[in-house]
């Protein structure tokens, strides 16, 4: 039996990836941190007695920063493949506490590394990379030679544990692989990311439970796919022969107002935006009513404007397409939230 340790278990990709390898038949360990509120809301239908593969899956309480644990627990378990999914991952956060995520983007993804190298069995390595460290890039669409220009505290952290990585396996010969993820989305996604703050606003609003939405720059376009499916890549780059980086991307974009015009379409609530910049506001169809506003506040210093990737090698060489993108995204999720508030009710 195959043994994998996520780290990151918790979050929305670790939960797919936990569910993706416990079906495929491995152990699956996962890394957690203590907190006095538990945070395992993606994972306990996993975990309870009666779920299907419950005795194949392990947690252990370490911090991806605490360096003798993640050892520790690394020698313990002597997994054949390592998900390194965790870190802080809010990219306009990072602006706030730059050097808590670059110690976790950036120094621990070297730690980890090195633990790695001095472990008497072999490991291969998904770092989670991401779009990102393209930041303002010098091409669109961006593959994997396309140069590193980050122009956030996030992209940085993450540029470093890239390169770092490549550095790695072309010095020491380390099975790592670098997936350039660009955003990826579910119901499971943080409310503090944009797609699901926007799904779950447009199913607040239809419940009468919210009357608007406040948004920062619509005019943002980002390649979206679907984390079920990227979860599987992450996978597919683990069983290859040889290990290398891959953008991981639908190779389509959709701007912020796109995605929300789908999402409210999606529960039967025309909009309709007027006005521009900070003064741009949305309407109901139908009503008239402002459900949609712009905050300054959720502006960034600095934005990437429009990433979008070529994920032409990955489809060549493992045969990953993704099917899920921007719109159909939008209205998958906006779906699956109003049936989780009215189910509620
Ligand atoms: O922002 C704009 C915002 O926070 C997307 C992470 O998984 O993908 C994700 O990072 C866009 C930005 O994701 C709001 O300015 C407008 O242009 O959902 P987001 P992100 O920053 O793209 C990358 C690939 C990662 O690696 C990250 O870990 O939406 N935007 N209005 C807004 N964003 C937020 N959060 N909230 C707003 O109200």
């Amino acid at each position: 039996m195959k043994t994998a340790l996520i780290i990151g278990i918790s979050g929305q990709d670790g939960s797919y990836l936990a569910e993706y390898l416990l079906e495929a038949g491995y152990a699956v360990h996962g890394l957690v941190r203590r907190a006095s509120m538990f945070n395992r809301s993606r994972i306990d239908h996993l975990r309870l007695a009666t779920a299907e593969h419950q005795d194949r899956l392990f947690l252990h309480y370490g911090d991806l920063v605490d360096v003798t644990s993640l050892r520790r627990t690394l020698k313990k378990i002597a997994p054949h493949e390592v998900y390194h999914l965790a870190g802080q991952s809010h990219v306009g956060l990072s602006f706030e506490i730059p050097e808590v995520t670059c110690q976790e983007n950036g120094m621990a993804t070297l730690g980890l590394i090195e633990i790695l190298r001095d472990l008497d069995s072999p490991v291969r390595l998904y770092n989670a990379s991401s779009s990102e460290i393209f930041g303002a890039p010098p091409a669109s669409p961006q593959n994997e030679e396309t140069s590193m220009n980050p122009v956030n505290p996030y992209g940085c952290a993450k540029a470093f544990g890239t390169q770092l990585c490549r550095v790695y396996r072309q010095s020491y010969g380390l099975f790592v692989c670098n997936g350039i993820a660009y955003n990826h989305e579910s119901p499971r996604r943080g409310e503090n990311f944009v797609t699901r703050k926007i799904s779950l606003g447009a199913a607040r609003i239809k419940l009468g439970q919210q009357t608007v939405l406040e948004l920062g720059n619509l005019d943002a376009r980002r390649d979206w796919g679907y984390a079920p499916e990227y979860v599987n890549a992450m996978w597919l780059m683990l069983q290859a022969e040889t290990p290398r980086d891959y953008v991981l991307a639908t190779g389509g974009t959709c701007s912020i107002r796109d995605f929300a015009i789908a999402a409210f379409d999606e529960l039967r609530l025309g909009l309709r935006f007027e006005g521009r910049g900070v003064d741009e506001i949305g309407r109901r169809t139908d009503t008239g009513e402002v459900v949609v506003r712009v905050a300054a506040r959720y502006f960034r210093p600095a934005e990437s404007l429009e990433l979008v990737g070529d994920a032409s090698l990955v489809r060549q060489t493992l045969g990953w397409t993704p099917k899920i993108t921007g719109s159909g995204l939008a209205r998958l999720m906006a779906k699956a939230d109003f049936e989780l508030l009215a189910a509620d009710l």
